[in-house]
């Protein structure tokens, strides 16, 4: 079916003339006019509260954008994603991500069966593997206990457990440590081995194509260094699968009783739900991963039946398109005001560009406007002794989401105070920004002299009217993080639909995965299958030349 471009919609065309006038805002002016702004403009939902107030947007703003989503069809295709049908069109499969987090009573049914008892039954098997490991039970082959858990996997066999692992860090088991080997740059494995002892260490192959070259390769040496202390037998004890290939599982050598399946309709990136969320499910314990998968719930039915005005994943989604569609801005700044979420901007960096870095739309036609921007950061407070520079005083705009919990998961005086100041100081100050006759009031207070606060005043005023949302939530625990991603996953989703693409394929991805198999045998000395470039052909001769000294 042919795409309506998104400049053709009625409510696109209303909004560039809303534009025309809302680009020359000053968000100090807006919250001069209307100081409930906090209260018309924030929303809570599953343990999280949105303040967007610090946007330039006013109400017929958030109309105009919200008849945007509605014209896009945000909610038929958000039902039709949610009732299983089959959006995914290039790979003709599912997106049930949500069927994950839904609870045992609930009923879904894809092509012709029931998906809830077959996630719920792996559920449950996760549940008895994660007890015995947790308690000492699950003996390694010389009768120690579990200490140390090995994560094999790549992209989003790796990002979500390994953000998941650390951002609940206060939550998990003292006597384990987890550790997360996804770089096919044998420097990873190679650091991860030293640490480890093979009589009390548990490797886990994540792998939904269990082909992944990396992922493959660090599986085999883990496997070889392993079998160089121990024998055959004793693998069974130390080496579980998470997949959707139990044929390559068994190839390699893994008890079918030790590997926890998934399902073609879980995307990588969407993963962390299922089987590939078990080192979080052993770090944290089955109780822990059924609230993080609850806290994913409520937003899901958040998403689902709230009103659009008070939506939050629809109200984000539909802000940064204000941002990329209209502004022409290029990136988006992700700033978590907490430590333990120092991996979210890289999770968040792959659902959203892998998600939304498209180019043409779901019908294959080139889109008519930009999609997603570039996503990165870095926790606060680091992140100000950096680039928050070009934040405040850069030539491009880059809206900023901050991350914060109110309450900390230690003791430490005074530190929470601390970062949480820093944090409401920035988002105020890149709302606010100082004006000359701010700073000039500021210098003349140092008693500089006038020429030199003329000289320096250029550089000390901040433009300010730089946008920001802040999310925030009571504690980061495993709930509200659930509630995060899924925040997350379907402001993704949101935008995926108003600028008509598929949001659930990665063909730039797959390209990765084939492109460095015709390079690499000529690196071993095997004759050139095909000519490359000069500068390829000049690179593959200088690392030919390093590899066989
Ligand atoms: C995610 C992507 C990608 C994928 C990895 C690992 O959405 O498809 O990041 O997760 O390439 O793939 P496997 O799990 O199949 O090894």
């Amino acid at each position: 079916m042919r795409e309506i471009n998104l400049t053709d919609t009625v409510a696109f065309k209303a909004l560039a003339s809303h534009f025309a006038e809302a680009k020359d805002w000053q968000m100090r002016m807006l919250f001069s006019r209307q100081p409930n702004r906090f209260d018309r403009f924030s929303a809570e939902a599953a343990g999280l509260l949105l303040d967007y107030s610090k946007n330039r947007i006013d109400d017929t703003t958030m109309r105009l954008l919200l008849d945007l989503a509605r014209e896009r069809g945000v909610e038929r295709k958000r039902d039709a994603m949610f009732a299983g049908e089959k959006i995914n069109l290039t790979e003709h499969r599912a997106v049930l991500h949500t069927a994950l987090r839904m609870p045992r009573t609930a009923r879904l049914v894809v092509d012709g069966q029931d998906v809830i008892p077959e996630v719920h039954a792996v559920l449950d098997h996760i549940k008895a593997f994660t007890d015995r490991v947790r308690t000492g039970n699950w003996l390694g082959a010389t009768g120690r206990a579990i200490t140390d858990i090995v994560n094999i996997g790549i992209g989003g066999s790796d990002l979500g457990p390994e953000m998941a692992c650390r951002a609940l860090r206060p939550f998990a088991h003292p006597r384990l440590t987890m550790h997360f080997v996804a770089n096919v740059d044998g420097h990873d494995l190679d650091a991860a081995l030293a640490k480890v002892n093979p009589e009390t260490t548990l490797f886990i192959i994540a792998s939904k194509t269990f082909t992944t070259r990396e992922t493959m390769m660090n599986a085999r040496s883990a496997r070889e260094w392993f079998l160089g202390h121990r024998n055959e037998a004793d693998l069974p004890k130390h080496f579980v699968a998470v997949s959707t290939n139990t044929q390559a599982v068994g190839e390699f050598g893994i008890d079918p009783a030790n590997m926890f399946p998934f399902w073609d309709w879980v995307g990588g990136r969407y993963s962390i739900w299922s089987s590939i969320g078990l080192p979080l499910a052993l770090a944290i314990g089955f109780d822990g991963f059924s609230e993080f998968l609850g806290g994913g719930h409520a937003m899901d039915q958040h998403f689902r039946t709230a009103p659009l005005e008070r939506n939050m994943p629809v109200i984000m989604g539909m802000i940064g398109v204000w941002y990329r569609n209209f502004f022409g801005t290029t990136s988006l700044s992700i700033a978590p005001y907490h430590q333990d979420l120092s991996q979210f901007p890289a999770y968040l960096q792959q659902l959203e560009m892998e998600s939304n870095g498209k180019r043409v739309a779901i019908d294959g036609r080139p889109l008519s406007l930009e999609s997603c921007p570039v996503v990165w950061g870095n926790v606060g407070t680091n992140g100000q002794h950096a680039y928050f520079q070009l934040l405040h005083l850069g030539t491009d705009i880059v809206p900023v989401d901050f991350i914060a919990a109110l309450k900390p998961m230690h003791d430490l005086s005074g530190h929470h105070t601390v970062l949480l100041a820093n944090c409401f100081a920035q988002s105020e100050a890149f709302m606010r920004g100082k004006n000359a006759d701010e700073v000039r009031a500021e210098l003349h207070a140092q008693r500089l002299a006038e020429s030199e606060i003329e000289a320096l005043l250029p550089h000390k005023v901040f433009p300010g009217n730089r946008p920001s949302n802040t999310i925030l939530m009571d504690e980061l625990a495993p709930a509200t993080l659930g509630a995060l991603i899924a925040l997350y996953e379907h402001k993704v989703f949101v935008q995926g639909v108003v600028w008509g693409i598929n949001s659930f394929d990665q063909w730039g991805v797959e390209l990765g995965k084939v492109l460095a198999k015709n390079i690499e045998p000529e690196l071993t000395g095997m004759p050139c299958p095909e000519a490359h470039d000069s500068s390829t052909n000049g690179l593959i001769a200088r690392a030919k030349a390093a590899l066989s000294e």
